[in-house]
Protein backbone atom coordinates (compact mmCIF):
# COMPACT_ATOMS: atom_id res chain seq x y z
CA UNK A 1 0.00 0.00 0.00
CA UNK A 2 2.48 2.63 0.92
CA UNK A 3 4.51 1.49 -2.17
CA UNK A 4 1.35 2.53 -4.21
CA UNK A 5 1.00 5.84 -2.22
CA UNK A 6 4.90 6.47 -3.19
CA UNK A 7 4.75 5.63 -6.82
CA UNK A 8 1.26 7.59 -7.34
CA UNK A 9 3.54 10.49 -5.65
CA UNK A 10 5.95 10.26 -7.56
CA UNK A 11 4.03 9.81 -10.86
CA UNK A 12 1.78 12.99 -9.68
CA UNK A 13 5.63 14.77 -9.36
CA UNK A 14 6.51 14.12 -12.85
CA UNK A 15 3.24 14.85 -14.38
CA UNK A 16 3.63 18.74 -12.63
CA UNK A 17 7.58 19.25 -13.70
CA UNK A 18 6.21 18.26 -17.08
CA UNK A 19 3.36 20.90 -16.86
CA UNK A 20 5.96 23.19 -15.53
CA UNK A 21 7.52 25.98 -17.50
CA UNK A 22 11.44 25.49 -18.47
CA UNK A 23 14.57 27.49 -19.32
CA UNK A 24 16.62 25.10 -20.81
CA UNK A 25 20.50 25.46 -20.41
CA UNK A 26 22.12 24.66 -23.33
CA UNK A 27 26.16 24.73 -23.82
CA UNK A 28 28.63 26.33 -26.56
CA UNK A 29 32.22 26.23 -26.16
CA UNK A 30 31.99 29.51 -28.72
CA UNK A 31 31.60 33.07 -28.31
CA UNK A 32 28.30 35.11 -28.66
CA UNK A 33 28.15 35.92 -32.34
CA UNK A 34 29.29 32.36 -33.56
CA UNK A 35 27.02 30.61 -35.96
CA UNK A 36 25.99 27.96 -33.91
CA UNK A 37 25.64 29.81 -30.78
CA UNK A 38 23.21 32.36 -32.23
CA UNK A 39 21.60 29.43 -34.10
CA UNK A 40 20.36 28.32 -31.02
CA UNK A 41 19.30 31.57 -29.67
CA UNK A 42 17.05 31.72 -32.60
CA UNK A 43 15.98 28.11 -31.73
CA UNK A 44 14.78 29.38 -27.84
CA UNK A 45 12.90 32.25 -29.69
CA UNK A 46 11.09 30.19 -31.87
CA UNK A 47 10.56 27.63 -29.15
CA UNK A 48 8.70 30.33 -26.72
CA UNK A 49 6.41 31.38 -29.75
CA UNK A 50 5.87 27.84 -30.12
CA UNK A 51 5.06 26.90 -26.79
CA UNK A 52 3.25 30.40 -25.98
CA UNK A 53 5.91 31.84 -23.85
CA UNK A 54 6.10 28.14 -21.90
CA UNK A 55 9.67 27.20 -22.94
CA UNK A 56 12.62 29.16 -23.65
CA UNK A 57 16.70 28.35 -23.99
CA UNK A 58 19.57 29.72 -22.40
CA UNK A 59 22.37 29.37 -23.99
CA UNK A 60 26.04 29.33 -22.07
CA UNK A 61 29.10 29.70 -24.25
CA UNK A 62 32.71 30.19 -24.13
CA UNK A 63 33.00 26.86 -22.64
CA UNK A 64 31.25 28.08 -19.53
CA UNK A 65 29.92 24.84 -18.65
CA UNK A 66 33.09 23.06 -19.74
CA UNK A 67 34.62 21.03 -22.61
CA UNK A 68 32.63 19.35 -24.94
CA UNK A 69 33.12 16.34 -23.86
CA UNK A 70 32.04 17.46 -20.12
CA UNK A 71 29.08 18.94 -21.54
CA UNK A 72 28.05 15.82 -23.10
CA UNK A 73 28.43 13.47 -19.75
CA UNK A 74 26.03 16.11 -18.22
CA UNK A 75 23.05 16.03 -21.16
CA UNK A 76 23.96 12.20 -20.45
CA UNK A 77 23.03 11.90 -16.80
CA UNK A 78 20.31 15.26 -17.75
CA UNK A 79 22.26 17.55 -15.59
CA UNK A 80 22.37 19.70 -18.78
CA UNK A 81 18.87 20.25 -21.18
CA UNK A 82 20.96 20.28 -23.87
CA UNK A 83 24.64 20.59 -25.90
CA UNK A 84 25.76 22.11 -28.77
CA UNK A 85 28.92 20.04 -29.90
CA UNK A 86 30.74 18.95 -32.47
CA UNK A 87 30.06 15.67 -34.05
CA UNK A 88 33.66 14.34 -33.27
CA UNK A 89 33.31 14.17 -29.23
CA UNK A 90 30.45 11.81 -29.96
CA UNK A 91 32.56 9.33 -32.40
CA UNK A 92 33.83 7.28 -29.36
CA UNK A 93 29.99 7.19 -28.11
CA UNK A 94 28.28 6.96 -30.68
CA UNK A 95 29.64 4.76 -33.46
CA UNK A 96 27.31 6.01 -36.53
CA UNK A 97 28.57 9.17 -35.66
CA UNK A 98 31.97 8.17 -37.47
CA UNK A 99 30.24 8.06 -40.66
CA UNK A 100 29.95 11.71 -41.53
CA UNK A 101 33.39 12.33 -39.85
CA UNK A 102 34.96 9.91 -42.10
CA UNK A 103 37.94 12.34 -44.38
CA UNK A 104 37.08 13.19 -47.88
CA UNK A 105 33.92 11.77 -47.81
CA UNK A 106 31.43 14.70 -48.64
CA UNK A 107 32.00 15.91 -52.32
CA UNK A 108 30.95 19.35 -51.16
CA UNK A 109 28.93 21.39 -48.90
CA UNK A 110 25.67 20.64 -50.77
CA UNK A 111 26.56 16.99 -50.67
CA UNK A 112 26.80 17.43 -46.91
CA UNK A 113 23.57 19.18 -46.59
CA UNK A 114 21.77 16.41 -48.67
CA UNK A 115 23.33 13.96 -46.74
CA UNK A 116 22.44 14.93 -43.08
CA UNK A 117 18.87 16.71 -44.35
CA UNK A 118 17.95 13.10 -45.15
CA UNK A 119 17.33 9.43 -44.25
CA UNK A 120 21.68 8.71 -43.22
CA UNK A 121 21.40 11.79 -41.14
CA UNK A 122 18.43 10.76 -39.48
CA UNK A 123 19.30 7.30 -38.91
CA UNK A 124 22.42 8.91 -37.22
CA UNK A 125 20.92 11.23 -35.10
CA UNK A 126 18.69 8.35 -33.64
CA UNK A 127 21.69 5.90 -33.44
CA UNK A 128 22.57 8.09 -30.70
CA UNK A 129 19.16 7.73 -28.30
CA UNK A 130 20.10 4.33 -26.62
CA UNK A 131 23.31 6.19 -25.12
CA UNK A 132 20.92 9.00 -23.79
CA UNK A 133 20.56 11.97 -26.42
CA UNK A 134 18.19 13.07 -28.24
CA UNK A 135 19.48 14.49 -31.52
CA UNK A 136 17.62 17.43 -32.89
CA UNK A 137 19.81 18.87 -35.55
CA UNK A 138 23.01 18.84 -37.51
CA UNK A 139 24.75 22.52 -38.14
CA UNK A 140 27.65 23.18 -41.17
CA UNK A 141 30.71 23.26 -39.50
CA UNK A 142 32.76 23.65 -43.21
CA UNK A 143 35.70 22.05 -44.04
CA UNK A 144 38.62 21.63 -41.39
CA UNK A 145 41.38 22.73 -42.86
CA UNK A 146 45.86 21.83 -41.11
CA UNK A 147 47.63 25.13 -39.12
CA UNK A 148 50.70 25.01 -38.27
CA UNK A 149 52.75 27.79 -35.92
CA UNK A 150 56.31 27.36 -37.27
CA UNK A 151 56.77 25.46 -40.58
CA UNK A 152 54.22 25.66 -43.39
CA UNK A 153 52.41 22.53 -44.45
CA UNK A 154 52.67 22.69 -48.42
CA UNK A 155 52.58 18.74 -49.17
CA UNK A 156 52.01 15.68 -47.38
CA UNK A 157 55.21 14.78 -46.22
CA UNK A 158 55.64 18.73 -44.31
CA UNK A 159 53.15 17.27 -42.15
CA UNK A 160 55.40 14.03 -40.86
CA UNK A 161 56.23 14.22 -36.98
CA UNK A 162 54.15 17.43 -36.29
CA UNK A 163 52.61 17.37 -32.79
CA UNK A 164 48.91 18.53 -33.84
CA UNK A 165 46.32 18.85 -31.64
CA UNK A 166 43.01 17.11 -32.49
CA UNK A 167 39.35 16.42 -30.54
CA UNK A 168 38.71 14.10 -28.17
CA UNK A 169 37.97 10.85 -30.58
CA UNK A 170 40.28 8.10 -31.37
CA UNK A 171 39.15 8.47 -35.28
CA UNK A 172 40.52 12.07 -35.03
CA UNK A 173 43.81 10.74 -33.39
CA UNK A 174 43.91 7.91 -36.40
CA UNK A 175 43.02 10.54 -38.70
CA UNK A 176 46.22 13.00 -38.04
CA UNK A 177 48.85 9.81 -37.86
CA UNK A 178 47.06 8.95 -41.24
CA UNK A 179 49.28 12.11 -42.70
CA UNK A 180 52.18 11.02 -40.66
CA UNK A 181 51.17 13.66 -37.58
CA UNK A 182 51.39 13.20 -33.88
CA UNK A 183 47.76 13.34 -32.80
CA UNK A 184 47.80 15.26 -29.10
CA UNK A 185 43.86 15.20 -28.37
CA UNK A 186 42.88 18.44 -25.86
CA UNK A 187 39.77 20.64 -25.35
CA UNK A 188 39.42 23.39 -27.91
CA UNK A 189 39.89 25.93 -24.97
CA UNK A 190 43.25 25.05 -24.23
CA UNK A 191 44.35 25.08 -28.23
CA UNK A 192 45.87 28.90 -27.87
CA UNK A 193 48.22 28.48 -25.14
CA UNK A 194 49.20 25.00 -26.58
CA UNK A 195 50.02 26.85 -29.86
CA UNK A 196 51.74 29.65 -28.22
CA UNK A 197 53.61 27.82 -25.93
CA UNK A 198 55.04 25.33 -28.36
CA UNK A 199 53.39 22.47 -26.73
CA UNK A 200 52.03 21.48 -30.27
CA UNK A 201 53.41 22.39 -33.45
CA UNK A 202 49.65 22.76 -35.47
CA UNK A 203 46.12 22.52 -34.89
CA UNK A 204 42.90 21.97 -37.62
CA UNK A 205 39.69 23.50 -38.06
CA UNK A 206 37.43 25.64 -40.55
CA UNK A 207 37.76 29.46 -41.13
CA UNK A 208 35.32 30.54 -38.75
CA UNK A 209 37.06 28.11 -35.53
CA UNK A 210 40.46 29.65 -36.89
CA UNK A 211 39.51 33.40 -37.13
CA UNK A 212 37.40 33.38 -33.55
CA UNK A 213 39.80 31.74 -31.29
CA UNK A 214 42.80 33.87 -32.51
CA UNK A 215 44.57 30.79 -33.57
CA UNK A 216 45.86 32.63 -36.65
CA UNK A 217 47.66 34.79 -34.15
CA UNK A 218 49.64 31.80 -33.14
CA UNK A 219 50.08 29.56 -36.04
CA UNK A 220 49.60 31.65 -38.78
CA UNK A 221 50.51 28.78 -42.13
CA UNK A 222 47.24 27.70 -43.09
CA UNK A 223 46.93 24.74 -45.44
CA UNK A 224 43.70 24.26 -47.51
CA UNK A 225 43.23 20.53 -46.87
CA UNK A 226 39.78 20.26 -46.24
CA UNK A 227 40.73 16.43 -44.49
CA UNK A 228 36.58 16.25 -42.84
CA UNK A 229 33.66 17.91 -43.62
CA UNK A 230 32.68 16.81 -39.85
CA UNK A 231 28.99 18.62 -38.82
CA UNK A 232 27.86 19.97 -35.47
CA UNK A 233 24.85 18.51 -33.26
CA UNK A 234 22.26 19.28 -31.69
CA UNK A 235 21.54 17.27 -28.68
CA UNK A 236 19.24 17.23 -26.40
CA UNK A 237 19.27 15.41 -22.82
CA UNK A 238 16.54 12.27 -23.18
CA UNK A 239 16.53 12.17 -19.26
CA UNK A 240 14.90 15.37 -19.71
CA UNK A 241 12.74 14.69 -22.65
CA UNK A 242 11.36 11.54 -21.28
CA UNK A 243 9.49 14.19 -18.46
CA UNK A 244 8.25 16.36 -21.36
CA UNK A 245 4.82 15.68 -23.10
CA UNK A 246 4.49 15.43 -26.56
CA UNK A 247 3.41 18.63 -27.83
CA UNK A 248 6.87 20.29 -25.83
CA UNK A 249 8.53 17.25 -27.93
CA UNK A 250 7.28 18.74 -30.99
CA UNK A 251 7.76 22.40 -30.33
CA UNK A 252 11.70 21.22 -29.20
CA UNK A 253 12.37 19.66 -32.80
CA UNK A 254 10.30 22.00 -35.10
CA UNK A 255 12.33 24.62 -33.50
CA UNK A 256 15.43 23.00 -33.69
CA UNK A 257 14.47 22.11 -37.53
CA UNK A 258 13.93 26.00 -37.62
CA UNK A 259 17.16 27.58 -36.71
CA UNK A 260 18.79 24.90 -39.08
CA UNK A 261 18.33 27.43 -42.81
CA UNK A 262 19.31 30.04 -40.04
CA UNK A 263 22.21 28.95 -39.07
CA UNK A 264 23.34 28.10 -42.54
CA UNK A 265 22.92 31.36 -43.44
CA UNK A 266 25.09 33.04 -40.58
CA UNK A 267 27.84 30.41 -41.61
CA UNK A 268 28.16 30.99 -45.06
CA UNK A 269 28.47 34.76 -44.46
CA UNK A 270 30.71 34.07 -41.67
CA UNK A 271 32.76 31.76 -43.26
CA UNK A 272 33.92 34.35 -46.07
CA UNK A 273 34.13 37.47 -43.26
CA UNK A 274 36.70 35.23 -41.25
CA UNK A 275 38.72 34.07 -44.11
CA UNK A 276 39.43 38.01 -45.45
CA UNK A 277 39.69 38.66 -41.30
CA UNK A 278 42.44 35.94 -41.24
CA UNK A 279 44.19 36.83 -44.13
CA UNK A 280 44.17 41.06 -43.15
CA UNK A 281 45.58 39.25 -39.72
CA UNK A 282 48.70 38.25 -41.88
CA UNK A 283 47.48 33.98 -42.40
CA UNK A 284 49.15 32.54 -44.99
CA UNK A 285 46.60 30.62 -46.96
CA UNK A 286 48.37 27.89 -48.49
CA UNK A 287 46.58 25.66 -51.24
CA UNK A 288 47.78 21.81 -51.47
CA UNK A 289 47.50 18.99 -53.39
CA UNK A 290 44.21 17.58 -51.67
CA UNK A 291 44.36 14.31 -53.72
CA UNK A 292 47.65 13.09 -52.17
CA UNK A 293 46.39 13.52 -48.46
CA UNK A 294 42.95 11.69 -49.52
CA UNK A 295 45.31 8.81 -50.56
CA UNK A 296 46.79 8.66 -47.23
CA UNK A 297 43.48 7.81 -45.55
CA UNK A 298 42.79 4.25 -46.23
CA UNK A 299 43.95 3.07 -42.49
CA UNK A 300 41.26 5.64 -41.20
CA UNK A 301 38.79 3.82 -43.70
CA UNK A 302 40.03 0.17 -42.70
CA UNK A 303 40.13 0.86 -39.37
CA UNK A 304 37.14 2.52 -38.62
CA UNK A 305 34.43 1.36 -41.11
CA UNK A 306 34.48 -2.23 -40.31
CA UNK A 307 31.14 -3.48 -39.94
CA UNK A 308 28.75 -3.65 -42.60
CA UNK A 309 26.33 -1.37 -41.30
CA UNK A 310 28.84 1.29 -41.61
CA UNK A 311 29.86 0.22 -44.84
CA UNK A 312 26.39 0.27 -46.11
CA UNK A 313 25.98 4.25 -44.58
CA UNK A 314 29.19 5.33 -46.31
CA UNK A 315 28.11 3.40 -49.37
CA UNK A 316 24.49 5.68 -49.20
CA UNK A 317 26.62 8.81 -48.94
CA UNK A 318 28.94 8.63 -51.58
CA UNK A 319 25.56 7.59 -54.10
CA UNK A 320 23.90 10.85 -53.05
CA UNK A 321 23.61 12.99 -56.02
C1 LIG B 1 34.95 23.78 -34.05
C2 LIG B 1 33.62 23.25 -33.61
C3 LIG B 1 33.61 23.01 -32.14
C4 LIG B 1 34.79 22.19 -31.69
C5 LIG B 1 36.07 22.76 -32.23
C6 LIG B 1 37.26 21.87 -31.86
O1 LIG B 1 34.96 23.88 -35.44
O2 LIG B 1 32.63 24.20 -33.90
O3 LIG B 1 32.40 22.39 -31.80
O4 LIG B 1 34.66 20.92 -32.14
O5 LIG B 1 35.99 22.92 -33.62
O6 LIG B 1 38.13 21.69 -32.69
O7 LIG B 1 37.32 21.39 -30.73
Amino acid sequence: MKHKILAAAAAALLTTLAAQAAEFRSSDIHPDGYPTVEAVKFMGERLKQLTNGKHSIRVFNNSALGSEKDTIEQTKIGALAMTRVNIAPMNNICPETQVPTMPFLFRSKDHMRKVLDGPVGEEILAACAPQGFVGLAYYDSGARNLYTAKKPVRALADAKGMKVRVQQSDLWVALLEAMGANATPMPFGEVYTALKTGLVDGAENNYPSYESSRHFEVAKFYSVTEHSMAPEMLLFSKRVWDTLPPDDQKALRQAARESVPYMRKLWDEREEKSLAAVKAGGAEIIQVDKASFQSAMKPVYDRFIKDDKLKAMIKRVQDTR
